[in-house]
């Protein structure tokens, strides 16, 4: 960097704040920085395997001081991801991703665009065609990151969409969702859990209803032949690697830490479509799926294709599953940090039922029957949902219809199975109001590490302030480093965070700038070269018939074109290069009256196309405060009238 260029950056940055503050901001940048440098892998000393039970938490995270987790929530059907920091609960940032964003112009852009519409059934993309060629809404319920040997490896995270049968993939270098596809001939996506072991591997989800395959309007209101579908899909290159039809339905699922099982509540073993039918039985199950005779079968080429993908048969009798019954419909499927246990939490019954894994080859074999797999049955309260760990052999279940979050112990679980009179409840703890989802800090992971729980609650009614008849669900903080849980914070959120996966610091590494090589805007890229533009250093406008593309670089406080002309009719493209190297230096692109609006961050390209189909004089101005000059970081586009 020349001096000149160095002393303009430092004026810009004088202009943004005092120096002081610049340097302070700096100096908190650079803590973040080191606490997580080089490499996914935490630090040995940044995960203790064993923490011991007690002692205070650390709640205060004064001004200017990071938290120590993060905290990636769902957003139910608003669609997006948010981060927030724990313990202060504080909200740092969105990640659109089923969802349309005016802010970031997710949805909007190309970049965004691609990843929204390719993935897309070719089915799906026909019917959309006249809707603008992709959903508007989706429904985001889990959020998981990708695994190394039973631990996050800061790659990826994975959300389901529950509205429109989609998966999506968030590069955690960037925080962007970088992929979305959508699953044939299963219908939505509920539960979805990751390969723990040997890595991700495998996203397995669960297809929630039953439907006909294919559901093409030949068959409908016939039940009997609807079917429900597991899929897995291939983490590294988002295609589906093989999917399982199954008997009954598929709720929630996890995986264990052998990399051998997958296993999945069924809440409808009734195969009903009404409510009256769907609760009818005392007793549902749990669907265990053996990965490698699946995978073996495939190889020998004995899935049938259907919908474009491996599928084979998993009903009743299959190799490939085994179907445990449970008290009735079960819900949260969760595994414990020591690689042996796994819980279906019973919703309807009062219990949850406690599996080992360590049965489960002998299950496969038949040498033992599906129940004697259920080594535990605690009666934990009314409306058991999910399940989470502290690494210390104790688990904490939410029960929603009594509003609790109840501690007990696993170990004394099992004994009081096998008949000895020990009491496995250890505390239960009012919530307010109806949880459904609780997270511990690294509690699905093998570095499970006891300190936090968060209980999302489904009701907050007469906790936060009025806001009229909508309320915020509350998610509450429950310090379980001690002996007993101690809940130290509400925390209202808008709708509706289903699940919240709580993550160490040292496992995250986002980038502050974005690297010029990176593939999300490797298309513009190709088509400036194909121009002949270089994107960081010209801005010019090429007209290609009726195609009109602008080519313009942003640097606090300018864009490259202070004007620029097109046509009326034409289909006009504007990609912008944010040239500025400066961190939290990003820049927007808004055309007043023309709907147009995206965010480029620091040495990104962002572009969005549009049809310039209103004639006149339009100022496209910078939308994401960059400067002290930033309202004047403006320009004029002209549309030339047709008749003209
Ligand atoms: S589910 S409240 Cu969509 Cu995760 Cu259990
Ligand atoms: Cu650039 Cu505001």
């Amino acid at each position: 960097m020349s001096e000149n260029e160095e002393s303009q950056k430092l004026s810009r940055r004088r202009m943004l704040g005092t120096t002081a503050a610049v340097a302070a901001a700096g100096a908190v940048g650079a803590v973040a920085g080191s606490a997580g440098q080089k490499g996914v892998i935490a630090p040995a000393d940044a995960q203790p395997a064993a923490r011991p039970a007690g002692g205070p938490n650390r709640l205060e995270v004064k001004p200017g001081e990071l938290d120590d987790y993060y905290v990636f929530f769902s957003s139910g059907q608003t669609g997006e991801v948010r981060i927030v920091g724990l313990p202060s609960m504080r909200e740092l940032m969105r990640i659109p991703v089923f969802n349309r964003c005016s802010a970031t112009g997710w949805g909007q852009t190309d970049q965004s665009r691609k990843v929204l519409t390719e993935g897309l059934l070719p089915q799906t993309k026909e019917f959309l065609k006249a809707r603008g060629g992709s959903y508007l809404n989706g429904d985001l319920h889990h959020p998981h990151l990708s695994f190394t040997d039973g631990t996050y490896d800061g790659r990826y995270l994975f959300v389901n969409d529950k509205a429109n049968s989609r998966v999506g993939r968030i590069r955690l270098d960037v925080m962007r969702c970088d992929k979305i596809i959508q699953l044939p001939n299963q219908y939505t996506v509920h539960g979805l859990r990751v390969q723990k072991y040997p890595r991700t591997g495998y996203v397995f989800c669960n297809g929630e209803d039953r439907v006909p395959i294919p559901n093409d309007g030949s068959v409908l209101d016939e039940n009997k032949k609807y079917h429900a579908v597991f899929t897995a899909v291939d983490g590294d290159t988002m295609q589906v690697a093989w999917q399982v039809m199954v008997d009954g339905n598929l709720d929630n699922v996890d995986a264990d830490y052998q990399g051998k099982y997958a296993f999945a509540t069924c809440y409808n073993s009734e195969e009903g479509v009404t409510l009256a039918e769907m609760t009818a039985n005392e007793q549902d199950w749990v669907t265990i799926f053996n990965i490698k005779r699946i995978e073996e079968a495939v190889k020998r080429g004995e899935a049938k294709m259907v919908g474009g993908v491996p599928m084979v048969d998993g009903r009743h009798g299959s190799p490939f599953t085994r179907y445990v019954p449970v008290s009735n419909s079960p819900h949260g499927m969760n595994t414990a940090p020591d690689g042996i246990h796994v819980v279906a939490n019973g919703k309807l019954s009062p219990t949850a039922t406690v599996m080992d894994v360590r049965l489960f080859d002998d299950l496969f074999d038949d040498k033992i029957k599906p129940r004697d797999v259920v080594v535990a049955e605690p009666e934990l309260g009314l409306g058991p949902l999910h399940t989470a760990y502290d690494g210390r052999g104790n688990a904490y279940t939410t029960v929603f219809i009594d509003s609790q979050v109840v501690k007990w112990n696993i170990d004394k679980a099992r004994r009081t199975y096998k008949g000895e009179k020990v009491d496995p409840i250890i505390q239960k703890i009012d919530v307010q109001y109806q949880p459904g989802h609780n997270h511990t800090s690294m509690g699905q992971t093998k570095d499970a590490d006891g300190k936090w729980l968060i209980s999302l609650n489904k009701f907050s009614k007469d906790r936060f302030l009025n806001v009229g008849p909508l309320k915020p669900e509350n998610d509450q903080l429950i310090d379980i480093s001690g002996d007993k849980m101690v809940l130290v914070h509400d925390g209202p959120s808008f709708a509706e965070p289903h699940d919240a996966t709580i993550v160490h610091r040292s496992k995250i590494n986002p980038v502050s700038i974005w690297d010029r090589a990176d593939p999300f805007f490797a298309d513009a890229v190709r088509q400036a070269k194909a121009d002949g533009v270089v994107l960081e250093q010209e801005s010019k406008v090429v007209r290609d018939g009726g195609k009109v593309r602008v080519y313009m670089t942003s640097t606090a406080p300018q864009f490259g074109l202070e004007s620029f002309s097109v046509k009326q009719g034409d289909e006009v493209t504007v990609f912008v290069t944010n040239i500025d190297a400066v961190e939290d230096l990003t820049h927007g692109f808004c055309i007043t009256n023309y709907g147009v609006q995206m965010e480029v961050a620091p040495q990104a390209t962002a572009s969005v196309t549009f049809m310039a189909d209103q004639a006149g004089v339009y100022w496209y101005y910078c939308s994401w405060f960059c400067h002290a000059m930033h309202m004047e970081m403006k320009g004029r586009m002209f549309v030339e009238p047709k008749h003209v």
